[in-house]
């Protein structure tokens, strides 16, 4: 079937049905194999005007396939962006309810709180830093809506790259005095290691990767706003989890950050 942006609302409700209904369903590009990225960011937008509408309050935003293991494997050259908003926030000590979620997976990833407003299409990795009041440690939960969590650039882009729950550890630090662009990462998986890795992995420093959001905000007229929470990215590859299973990320200096899927 031929895409028109007639089509948005209903993908809206397509894919928000899918998630609070817990269900996979088939790819929006399977309907519409004509969608660009452009729209696909459209539809994001006011998907996450739906989800405004009943309540739900933005935070910031989160990366995905900015490392170059992921973008290989997904035959794609550039990262992509979505939103957090504030009901995807757990608490460590308070787990993860696996029956509200579809087939979640976690992954490592450091977290930039934002100290001033940032935005432009000139922005650089050094910008990042001077903004950012503290970095800490983070496990995003995703979640795509899609069967068997398979999907093209655009379908992932209008599933809101697959957002579903985020974990921020209790240690925050100033970025300066930080070698953020290789701290170490080991991600365990009920006490075994699961993942090694480096926040290198993240487009060679997770500030890049930060930097290249905003520009693409900021060709937009979006930007970061103070206080706005930013996960810069995947380091490893993402793990599946299920109830009772615990995940656990500790990097080196930054500390560790956890949780059990309940
Ligand atoms: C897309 C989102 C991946 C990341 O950090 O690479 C992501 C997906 O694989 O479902 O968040």
């Amino acid at each position: 079937m031929a895409y028109t942006q007639a089509k948005d609302l209903e993908i809206v409700e397509y894919l928000l049905s899918a998630e609070k209904e817990c269900r996979e369903v088939v790819k929006v590009t399977d309907q519409y194999p004509d969608l660009t990225i452009e729209q696909a960011y459209a539809i994001q937008e006011k998907l996450i005007a739906r989800k405004e509408q009943e309540g739900a309050k933005r935070i910031g935003i989160k990366l995905g396939l900015t490392s170059k293991a992921k973008q290989q494997m997904m035959g794609v050259h550039e990262a992509i962006y979505g939103y957090l908003t504030h009901d995807m926030l757990a608490l460590e000590w308070e787990g993860i309810e696996v029956s509200k979620l579809i087939h979640p997976k976690a992954e490592p990833e450091i977290a930039f709180f934002m100290g001033e407003d940032l935005q432009g299409t000139n922005v650089t990795a050094l910008d990042v830093l001077q903004a950012t009041q503290y970095v800490a440690p983070a496990i995003e939960i995703i979640d795509s809506r899609y069967l068997n969590f398979k999907f093209t650039l655009v379908d992932v882009v209008a599933d809101n790259c697959s957002s579903s729950r985020f974990v921020i550890g209790n240690k925050w630090l100033s970025p300066a005095g930080l070698d953020l662009g290789n701290l170490g990462m080991t991600m365990y998986k009920n006490g075994s290691v699961s993942q090694v890795g480096s926040s290198s992995a993240v487009l060679g420093h997770p500030a890049t990767s930060i930097a290249w959001a905003v520009n693409k905000l900021g060709a937009e007229g979006k930007g970061l706003k103070k206080g706005d929470v930013v996960l810069s990215g995947a380091i490893s590859e993402a793990i599946a989890f299920e109830a009772g299973d615990t995940i656990q990320v500790q990097f080196a200096e930054l500390g560790s950050v956890s949780f059990t899927g309940k």
